[in-house]
């Protein structure tokens, strides 16, 4: 069939929502899933789906936003969705959008803006899948969001440690025990930092936290707007993972940001903004001690003093000595020192 000369390649635009009572009421992550009690990342489909509307194909990788919300012949989606493999969120992203581009320029669908948004967990995001992430991102000619749900374990298969689990949490994988009470002794990457900094065509990467729920539909409905790859990071509390009561999501979630230790910004055609307690922080405001947070977890119930001022004092790392506070891990070294490193 002939190409179509309507063919645009446009994106939605998408308004943001100002104030939570200009919220749409339509629900299109509806009743018919069975993530646990507290599951803020069942939030987060809840609220993504929200914000990008009716008009939006979701791709989903394995994990718990995979295999609690499609139960036999049960699904809380209501648009579209499918499930893609445990490491191919990037690949499912960029070959949706491509078929969809290449369908609507030969005429054999109807032109128009449809969101994709693919999903991955930590696991199958920043570990598994980060390959496939990357090279989506160097696609600028495909409109795509790649939100990745950060409950900072593979959750759905009994919480093994993935590259995101905070430094010596207790996962299956890494109990504490008499003799070595940290196991898991790495440092969570970086991915909105990593994403940001290594990505000339992506134009848009932010962080997320339902407990700012308005402000996480509004970043959604920016990278689905400003089109092209886009990526997000959501931290997302799991009561089953961290080991807390289910009534805390929330307080967690707020907690995460108040301590410096999950900045909220975006990062905009290369420009950086911080956003509410994160801009407070940067702009002087204390941070709250990380003992606060990790100490109502279970997972960190084996820390002792000593584990806490370490953990608190690679957070100060970032906001002291990074280069960018809390997004990029440069430090400048001094003109002196630069210097005996020429050749
Ligand atoms: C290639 C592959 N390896 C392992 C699995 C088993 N598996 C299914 S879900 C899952 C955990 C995924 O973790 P994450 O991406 O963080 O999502 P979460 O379960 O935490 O929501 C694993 C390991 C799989 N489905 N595919
Ligand atoms: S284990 Fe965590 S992420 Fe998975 S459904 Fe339960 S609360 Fe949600
Ligand atoms: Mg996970």
């Amino acid at each position: 069939m002939a190409e179509t000369t309507t063919f645009t390649n446009a994106t939605q635009i998408l308004e943001p929502f100002r104030g939570v009572k200009r919220v749409t009421i339509e629900e299109y992550f509806t009743s018919g899933h069975r993530t646990c009690q507290g599951c803020e990342s069942a939030l987060v489909m809840k609220l993504m789906v929200k914000a990008s509307g009716p008009r939006t194909i979701v791709l989903g990788s394995t994990g718990c936003m995979y295999v609690a919300n499609t139960t036999y012949y049960t699904t809380p989606w209501v648009v579209p969705w499918m499930h893609t493999q445990l490491g191919s969120s990037g690949s499912a992203a960029l070959g949706t959008a491509a078929g969809l581009k290449a369908l609507m320029k030969k005429g054999k669908m109807k032109s128009e803006s449809i969101n994709v948004i693919a999903f991955c967990g930590d696991g199958g995001g920043a570990d598994m899948g980060l390959g496939a992430i990357s090279a989506t991102l160097t696609h600028k000619e495909y409109n795509s969001l790649i939100l990745l749900y950060d409950n900072e374990s593979y959750a759905n298969t009994d919480i093994q440690l993935s590259g995101m689990t905070p430094y010596g949490a207790n996962t299956t994988f890494s109990p504490p025990g008499k003799i070595h009470r940290i196991i898991h002794k790495r440092w969570k990457k970086n991915m909105a930092g990593m994403m940001a900094a290594g990505h000339p065509e992506c134009r848009y990467v932010a962080t997320v936290c339902a407990s700012y729920a308005v402000e996480m539909m509004n970043k959604v409905r920016r990278a689905l707007t400003i089109g092209g790859p886009t990526f997000i990071h959501s931290l997302d509390p799991c009561p089953k993972g961290w080991d807390y009561d289910p009534m805390l999501s929330h307080e967690l979630g707020e907690l995460a940001i108040e301590t410096g230790i999950f900045p909220l910004y975006e990062v905009e055609d290369g420009e950086l903004r911080y956003y509410g307690k994160t801009k407070a922080i940067v702009e002087g405001r204390p941070r709250k001690p990380v003992r606060e947070y990790l100490l109502k977890q279970g997972r960190f119930a084996h820390f002792t003093e000593e584990d806490l001022a370490y953990f608190q004092a690679k957070v100060d790392e970032t906001w002291d000595k990074w280069e960018v506070p809390g997004v990029v891990p440069f430090k400048r070294v001094d003109a002196s020192q630069a210097a005996l490193t020429k050749p």
